[in-house]
């Protein structure tokens, strides 16, 4: 079979769909080289120097100890976009506030948002993780960037993807035609498409939840994983199996192979915290390459795509994959 590259890909969808001008063609061509530059970091694990927390032991705007390739991570995203020209301004997972374009640069139309390593905790002990993008047009006229300009919901998105860094380096990508998946040649050095048009399975015997906080889910979700866990015995009248990796992007990159449901809860751990995992870099992006893919994606109430964001680092639930399952527990959200 006859593969084609990224650029190729982007460039017939261009010419096919229209839906890709050049300057998104360059700011994804941008965002897959610097992927390709993490995917070097992190696969030299303890050899590069860049295993453990950072020096300072640093905090994120999350409250969350930096490890050293989340800095390198994010050093490395935004060195590679700033001076192209496509872009207004970027936000990270890991910096507080925007980050504006340097004035020395022609200042684009793009807004790009990323977690720049997601699921730090398996740095260290050598299991998948990745690095997840969102794009956004900058309001129209914007002239200085600000944070405000980049809460949009989540179906205001042009492209979003998500660099899986695992046995193999995978870059899954949307810009509302599809989902398409490349393969790192890492001796051409080129994503080279593995798959054309990813597809989730509407039903699924797979879940994937951090089991250990079961004790403090609220009713609807206590009574779906409940029920999943009776098995054939039960009412849902088949056995399930479960998985967490405790990395989203691996997690989520298995339902888009072969389906699944994936589920970050609000609990009573905190009340006042709406779940883990952030709208604007994680939820969002995943969301629409879900939907994209078929699947369903929601915050137990809405599609986390129809969200009015808040605030920058603001947190959602989020139940996310196989449609009729993901359509199951947010009936079960909506009867509570
Ligand atoms: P827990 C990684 O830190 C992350 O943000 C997601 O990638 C992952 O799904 C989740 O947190 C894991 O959370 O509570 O199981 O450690």
């Amino acid at each position: 079979m006859k593969r084609i590259s990224l650029t190729q890909h982007l460039i017939e969808e261009q010419r096919l769909h229209n839906t890709i001008p050049a300057e998104l063609r360059l700011l994804i061509e941008v965002v897959a080289r610097a992927c390709k530059t993490i995917s070097h970091a992190v696969g030299k694990g303890a050899l590069g120097e860049v295993l453990g927390t950072s020096e300072a032991e640093s905090e994120n705007v999350q409250g969350e100890i930096q490890k050293k390739l989340d800095i390198i991570s994010n050093d490395i995203l935004l060195q590679a976009n700033e001076w192209g020209g496509h872009l207004a301004a970027m936000a990270s997972e890991e910096m507080e506030t925007i980050h504006p374009i340097p004035n020395r640069y022609p200042m684009g139309e793009y807004l790009l948002l990323f977690d720049p390593l997601d699921g730090s905790s398996n740095i260290d002990v050598n299991v998948s993780i990745g690095t997840i993008f969102s794009v956004l047009k900058a309001p129209h006229g914007m002239t200085v960037p600000t944070e405000a300009a980049f809460l949009q919901p989540g179906s205001q998105q042009v492209a979003a993807g998500y660099a899986v860094y695992g046995p193999q380096t995978v870059l899954v990508l949307t810009t509302g035609n599809g989902v398409q998946s490349f393969t790192l040649d890492r001796e051409m050095g080129s994503w080279v498409m593995t798959q054309k048009e990813a597809k989730i399975p509407e039903d699924t015997k797979e879940y994937a939840i951090n089991a250990s906080n079961a004790r403090h889910w609220y009713a609807p979700v206590k009574r779906y994983v409940d029920e999943m866990q009776a098995g054939k015995t039960g009412p849902r009248g088949k056995d399930f199996n479960m998985r967490w990796i405790a990395s989203m992007v691996a997690d989520v990159h298995r339902i888009l192979t072969r389906g699944g449901v994936f589920m970050y809860p609000a609990d009573a751990r905190d009340p006042d915290k709406p779940g883990k995992l952030r709208l604007m870099y994680e939820a969002n992006p995943m969301a629409f390459i879900v939907e994209q893919a078929g699947g369903a994606a929601t915050d137990g109430k809405q599609r986390i795509l129809d969200i009015q964001p808040e605030k920058l680092h603001q947190r959602v639930p989020v139940f996310l994959g196989s449609k009729n399952e993901v359509d199951l527990v947010t009936s079960y959200h909506r009867d509570a």
